[in-house]
């Protein structure tokens, strides 16, 4: 690198701050020694994990394959780790993310305890001071940004919430001791993929358990199981196949949509085929489907009812079975959550549901939840309400780039990038989930590693070139901006009200539908990606 910016006292200059240290930066950090850089990873938690080491609630655990989500990079990492679930629970998770930091001893180039307040572009030295709510300042040439999708936890915004006299968090912040369940009264307010995860968990190890559910979701079944030792052996003996076929799929999981069109196979056969999707582990039924199922209204329309006639199957009681029925949007225009038993726990008499939409809350009293219909008492308040997502963390940052522009600002009616990893305005800010990525639409950590990689051949090509200054034109960054615009159209996503589309009421003006992620599938964000950098990275300014 070049010659060393000058650095106020106390500050520490390192050429390259990653902050966040998820996969994505322990990866990155990875992948930043392996050319030879000063790298520095700052991170909020007290120790590495991200998303893994947040969310802590029962039940926690993958909706993707444990063995697609795992780094593919290391063929010792592949030989030596065992998964034990199909689907990892989140302590498993966090053991692995921490063996892969102490195997390439990691946390010498981490610091932890380091929440980020601001990130300010200087111009005249070309480099970024980055400060933290302890008053602790940082200088880099290039910023990485690994501040997960999913970071930015909203808690609604009921009034009286602080005066509740029990316990009650956001499933983000489940605490690390874990409050005894047994015998009390719980409310879980949400339906999303984690509060159909923590009501699972949770319904036949509490007393009494009321579910405030706004708007239902689709939910489909898990089917997690062990992973026996001849099946890891054989799993380990088929990385090559695994990785290969996740990097052929939209979704860079194991599963692709169905070769079929919706519109050529029989209705009878559709429904057999639909039969076995729904017995198939993990995203098979969402992402495996028709392609039509994701496109078409009618196509939609079908399998939809296909799904409702299964929750009516599964739930005794006919009338809470159509109250568990989305009616607004259809199937996989959301987030799928996967379940294990998540109709069967309304099936049992602790689990009662409160339609919110119908008695809306009034409030939080000191005792419980007030809603339309009257007060009810609860010794734990869950708030499994969800993210600010992918956005979220970055607004929690001030954020200054070229002339003193604020990202956020920027962002406020729409987010705009180039690639999802640059921003025009402000230069060697090096976005690994940004907006608009491939991450925020795919099974994160396959897209993390066409990323990296990305990134990391990139800061080869500036380092060789002692380029000091990296960013992308405004002209590619807008095309860029109509091409995912023109992804959310094809998608019948396009109308839902979730955080695929940036959807979020707990949160000042996102109330409203977004163009946050790229909707084009992995096989056709890595071309693109790599036609770019062929072409000597086009679309991006060095200096
Ligand atoms: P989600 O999927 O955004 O779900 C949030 C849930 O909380 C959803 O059911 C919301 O209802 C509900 N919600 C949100 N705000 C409120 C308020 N103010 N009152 C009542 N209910 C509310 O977040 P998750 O944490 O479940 O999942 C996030 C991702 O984590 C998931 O996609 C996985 O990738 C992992 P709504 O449906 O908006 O009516």
């Amino acid at each position: 690198m070049g010659t060393r910016p000058a650095t106020a006292a106390g500050e520490e200059y390192h050429d390259f701050l990653v902050i966040g240290a998820g996969i994505c930066g322990i990866y990155q950090l990875i992948k930043l020694r392996e050319i030879g850089a000063d790298a520095l990873v700052i991170e909020k938690n007290a120790d590495v994990g991200g998303t893994w080491f947040n969310n802590r609630y029962p039940g926690c655990r993958f909706d993707s394959e444990s063995y697609t989500y795992g780094l593919s990079f290391s063929d010792e990492v592949l030989q030596e780790w065992d998964w034990t679930e199909h689907f990892s629970p989140q302590p498993e998770t966090l053991r692995y993310l921490n063996f892969l930091t102490d195997k390439f001893n990691l946390r010498k180039d981490m610091q932890f305890g380091c929440t980020v307040s601001s990130m300010r572009w200087e111009e005249s030295s070309r480099t970024w001071g980055v400060a933290l709510e302890d008053g602790r300042t940082y200088r880099s040439r290039f910023l990485v940004t690994a501040l997960g999708l999913l970071s930015a936890k909203t808690p609604p915004r009921y009034p009286g919430m602080e005066r509740f006299r029990g316990l009650s968090f956001h499933t983000y912040d489940w605490p690390h001791d874990p409050p005894s369940l047994a015998g009390k009264r719980v409310a879980v307010i949400g339906t999303g993929a984690t509060g159909v995860q923590v009501i699972s968990a949770i319904a036949d190890q509490v007393g009494e358990l009321y579910v405030y559910q706004r708007r239902p979701n689709w939910c489909a079944p898990l089917h997690n199981r062990k992973i026996t030792p001849e099946e890891m052996a054989d799993i380990r003996s088929r990385y090559d196949e695994i990785f290969e076929k996740c990097a052929k799929t939209p979704g860079g999981f194991v599963h692709g949509p169905d070769p079929r069109s919706f519109f050529e196979v029989p209705a009878e056969e559709r429904q057999a085929f639909w039969e076995h999707l729904y017995s198939t582990p993990g995203f098979e039924k969402w992402v495996g489907n028709f392609r039509e199922v994701l496109m078409d209204e009618h196509a939609n329309a079908e399998f939809t009812e296909f799904i409702a006639n299964k929750i009516r199957e599964r739930v005794k009681d006919p009338e809470l079975a159509e109250k568990l029925i989305p009616r607004d949007h259809g199937f996989g225009v959301q987030r799928v959550p996967l379940e294990t038993r998540y109709f069967e726990a309304y099936n049992r008499d602790n689990v009662h549901l409160i339609e919110i939409e119908k008695t809306p809350i009034v409030e939080i009293t000191e005792n419980g939840i007030l809603c339309s219909d009257g007060e009810r008492e609860f010794d734990i308040i869950v708030y499994a309400t969800g993210f600010d997502a992918v956005t979220g963390a970055f607004d929690r940052i001030e954020i200054t780039g070229v002339g003193g522009q604020r990202l956020k600002d920027l962002w406020d009616d729409d987010p705009h990038t180039y690639l999802g990893v640059f921003v025009h305005g402000f230069p060697n800010l090096f976005m690994l989930a940004g907006p608009q990525g491939a991450s925020n639409s795919t099974n994160f950590p396959r897209a993390i590693e066409t990323g990296v990689n990305w990134t990391t051949d990139l800061y080869r090509y500036v380092l060789d070139h002692g380029y000091e200054r990296v960013e992308a034109t405004l002209d590619a960054q807008s095309q860029w901006a109509d091409e995912v615009r023109a992804m959310y159209s094809m998608l019948l996503l396009r109308n839902a009200k979730s955080w695929f589309t940036g959807y979020n009421e707990n949160v000042d003006g996102h109330n409203r539908s977004r163009n946050l992620i790229y909707n084009g599938g992995a096989p056709r964000y890595r071309k693109t990606i790599e036609k770019v950098a062929d072409a000597g990275y086009t679309g991006v300014d060095f200096a």
